[in-house]
């Protein structure tokens, strides 16, 4: 019995060395680990029948390609082929996907997400050549388009006299819904069928649609001025997807306000842009080109954040795998122009500083934040950050010593860092790293403050720690000597994701809980820090990202 578990952990702390280390490292051991001709043959491939591959490659896709790609060749996660798989063979990787890896895997075993027979399942799957998905042309986009509301039968005034610029857009990610909360009465306005884990919502420049994407690539569009806010278009724009934005610009090159949205897909790697009144799919354009380091050709470049410039007609589109930041001008999409600009792999989520003129965003497994300037549109530098940086948007306030500052969390340690971002009156501190702040640990995901907060508030959703996982922190921005405080935002559960209420007063908390628990919404008094209300409610299921509407149009932060 004792050999047999020593045999076992030998295994999870080989693997765990493989599969736990970064991309770039896992990247260089699998060109190191490639079998000389003279190795003895890799294990026959598991047997499974078409029912089972169809199921193993379904939840492959729900569950793993967000983060191994696809086509199983690795980004955030990495890469998972055959040659690798079925070194490891069955037991060994049915181990991993029950206890999860040091390197950031979830346990999906261990938390009840899949059961044994799912585990054998996908152990088995991975041992095979991952099947390619087909493209999606915009003829087929075409086809799944639904004008369930045209405009002009949409009212030309709000239905209610609700403050509906300050209502949130909030995830139910396992219900496949977007619930619409009303900020001020925090009253469930109306629960929104969008169709399977919503990723991210954004608004038009008014402010009066919410477009939300889901992880299956379907774009919906939601008229907040309807009596009960609802769906008035939906599309499919990819098979897998993780952002859509807005067009936000409005000045001498024209009036693009609720002109156009824009989707970035992972599959098929391209970004669509859309009718932003009716989301009619215009055009599509392809992100597969070459990798800004080996300059070598990348199959499934998936599009990571995506920004809208408020001062030119302009999306910051990062396509992480080449590591190339496209800034696409959209004022003539006939004509497009774009602009390719060489920043690091790995891109994945950032935001504005708060002049807006700024971009930055995390190259995640390269443990490295790049800046780009959206007016001179060149690449202002690459900065060495934490391990893993996961910033969100990132949150941006003053501080007294070093002035205006950026700052992200990082998936790979406790740590809040904070980069200087004004190049004009700060020179000395711009885009240098000025000051760390320790957390509890890893694991997050998301920092968000106010220009009326006095705090910077962090979550750490994904510490394998329960206790550290339901914890929040804040740091004073008035005294940036006082350590953070921290404190278990509920008994159970994961604290996930922060947002403020339009006036900066009040701050909400996802708390997600297991399938056969309530999950809920913290509504904290920003000012003192107490807890002010919790939004119990049976219909928010897995509530995760919330969007505060004014606080999106104009990228607050
Ligand atoms: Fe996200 C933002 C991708 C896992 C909740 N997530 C983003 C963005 C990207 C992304 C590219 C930036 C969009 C933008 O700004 O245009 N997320 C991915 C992944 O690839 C990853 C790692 C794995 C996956 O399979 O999806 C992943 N994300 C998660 C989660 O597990 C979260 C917590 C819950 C969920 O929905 O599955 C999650 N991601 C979010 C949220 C945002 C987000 C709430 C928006 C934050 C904001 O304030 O803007």
């Amino acid at each position: 019995m004792r050999t047999q578990r020593r045999a076992l952990c030998l295994a999870i702390v080989m693997a765990l060395t493989v599969l736990g280390g970064t991309a770039a490292g896992v990247l260089a051991q699998a060109r190191r680990s490639q079998p000389p001709a003279a190795q003895p043959a890799l294990p026959p491939r598991p047997r499974m029948t078409d029912a089972e591959f169809a199921e193993a490659k379904q939840i492959f896709f729900d569950r793993c390609a967000g983060c191994h790609g696809v086509l199983r060749k690795g980004a955030t996660g990495p890469h998972l082929l055959p040659e690798k798989t079925r070194a490891y063979g069955t037991v060994v990787l049915k181990t991993f996907i029950t206890n999860g890896t040091q390197g950031g895997m979830p346990d999906w075993g261990r938390q009840g997400i899949l059961d044994a027979r799912q585990i054998d399942l996908m152990a088995r799957y991975l041992q095979h050549d991952p099947p390619v998905p087909p493209e999606l042309p915009l003829g087929q986009m075409k086809a799944s388009w639904k004008l369930l509301v045209p405009p002009g039968q949409r009212p030309d005034r709000p239905q209610h006299g609700r403050d509906w610029q300050n209502f949130f857009a909030v995830t139910l990610r396992d219900a496949g819904q977007v619930a619409i909360i009303d900020g001020t009465t925090k009253e469930i306005v109306s629960i929104v069928e969008t169709g399977y884990a919503v990723h991210i919502s954004r608004m038009s420049a008014s402010g009066r649609y919410v477009y939300t994407i889901g992880r299956d690539g379907k774009a919906t569009m939601i008229d907040l001025w309807m009596a009960r806010p609802d769906k008035v278009a939906e599309v499919k724009t990819c098979s897998e997807a993780r952002s859509v934005e807005t067009s936000k610009y409005r000045g001498p090159e024209g009036d693009f306000h609720d002109r156009y949205a824009v989707v970035g897909c992972y599959w098929p790697p391209h970004f669509v842009i859309l009718d932003g009144q009716t989301l009619e799919p215009l055009k599509n354009v392809s992100t597969r080109s070459y990798t800004v380091d080996r300059g070598e050709f990348h199959p499934e470049p998936r599009v990571a954040s995506i920004v809208a410039s408020h001062f030119k007609p302009t999306w910051i589109i990062n396509v992480k795998e080449t590591g190339l930041i496209w800034l696409v001008d959209y004022a003539d999409i006939r004509n497009l122009k774009i602009t390719q600009i060489e920043a690091e792999k790995f891109l994945h989520d950032g935001g504005w500083d708060a002049s807006k003129r700024y971009f930055l965003v995390a190259a995640n497994q390269a443990n490295r934040v790049a800046v780009v300037d959206a007016r001179t549109e060149k690449l202002v530098t690459l900065i060495d950050v934490g391990k893993i940086p996961h910033p969100g948007r990132g949150a941006n306030w003053v501080d007294p010593e070093y002035g205006p500052v950026w700052a992200t969390v990082h998936l790979g340690e406790g740590r809040l860092t904070l980069i200087g971002t004004d190049p004009e009156r700060h020179p000395q501190h711009a885009w240098k790293v000025v000051r760390n702040y320790p957390l509890l640990g890893g694991g997050g995901l998301f920092v968000k403050t106010h220009p009326e907060s006095e705090w910077v508030w962090a979550d750490h959703a994904l510490n394998s720690d329960p206790a550290i996982q339901r914890s929040l922190c804040v740091v004073s921005k008035r005294d940036p000597g006082a350590a953070p405080r921290c404190w278990e935002a509920a008994a159970e559960g994961r604290a996930v994701h922060l947002e403020y209420d339009r006036s900066g007063r009040e701050v909400w908390v996802s708390i997600w809980n297991r399938k056969d628990r309530q999950s809920e919404v913290v509504v904290y008094d920003d000012r003192t820090l107490q807890e002010k209300a919790r939004l119990r409610d049976p219909r928010l299921i897995t509530p995760t990202g919330k969007f505060n509407v004014y606080n999106t149009v104009n990228d607050i932060y």
